[in-house]
């Protein structure tokens, strides 16, 4: 087993630095500045995802601040030259364990941002807890194009939490960690932030618990997040998992 596989086995992600040189990064840049101003739709605002911190309405102060770029796959051919790229694909195929992938239209493929002044903060979660597919074992990839700290809202993570089968009672109405049991907090308190810079690439298991704080600098961070499957993963017919075809990447 290489050691790669081990750290994803072990940890529920892989950061993999400098994956894309700096033409493409900045490629990809100056493709979101084109998606971002102005925003083209479809946008996911702060406004819409009632996290904490965000604006309360699209009509408050704030509330046409862009969170997600939707449908990023078909938005950009370089979008999907990023999502295909053989440094991307072929590590999945080894975190996945399969040569036979797809790449998911329903589940982030999106370009995330997080602007300063009215970001919100995403609580502890696993993706996975609205998905619906035979197992529960998909792989987001999570590109970042400029920074990512702490400061300006980048993931932490809980290692190895993508093993862990929490009863129901830790998981509050919206299925996030709930705070005030202690356990959680303990849990907490083990994770970790992923630091990155343009051109780096966290792998994550759908299981894997991760949150992050709201940007809290003067520069919008972006970066471009893509979930694969494998092809004899199938999303159950009618959930939001099927809404539209997935991308077989043979
Ligand atoms: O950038 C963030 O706030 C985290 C987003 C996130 O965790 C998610 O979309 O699953």
């Amino acid at each position: 087993m290489s050691s790669d596989l081990d750290t994803f086995n072990t940890d529920g992600y892989l950061v993999v630095r400098n994956l894309f040189d700096d033409q493409m990064v900045e490629d990809l840049q100056n493709a979101i500045s084109r998606s971002l101003n102005p925003p083209l739709a479809p946008v996911e605002f702060e406004a819409d995802v009632h996290y904490p911190g965000a604006p309360p309405s699209r009509q408050a102060p704030g509330g046409q601040t862009p969170r997600r770029l939707l449908h990023a796959f078909s938005r950009d051919l370089l979008f999907q030259q990023s999502a295909r790229a053989e440094a991307v694909v072929g590590r999945l195929r080894q975190l996945i364990g399969t040569d036979k992938l797809c790449l998911s239209q329903n589940h982030h493929n999106c370009v995330m941002t997080k602007h300063p002044g009215f970001s919100s903060q995403t609580s502890w979660h696993q993706d996975i807890r609205y998905w619906s597919f035979d197992r529960p074992e998909l792989v987001s990839t999570w590109l970042a194009l400029g920074d990512e700290t702490v400061e300006n809202g980048g993931l932490l993570v809980i290692p190895g939490s993508h093993r862990l089968h929490l009863d129901r009672g830790h998981l509050d109405a919206a299925l996030f960690l709930r705070t005030d049991i202690k356990a959680n907090r303990d849990l907490i308190d083990k994770s970790v932030a992923v630091n990155m810079s343009a051109g780096d690439m966290l792998f994550f298991h759908s299981r894997t618990f991760h949150a992050a704080g709201q940007n809290l600098t003067d520069t919008v961070k972006t970066s471009l997040v893509f979930t694969y499957r494998a092809q004899n993963n199938e999303p159950i017919p009618e959930t939001r998992s099927a809404n539209y075809p997935d991308i077989p990447l043979d």
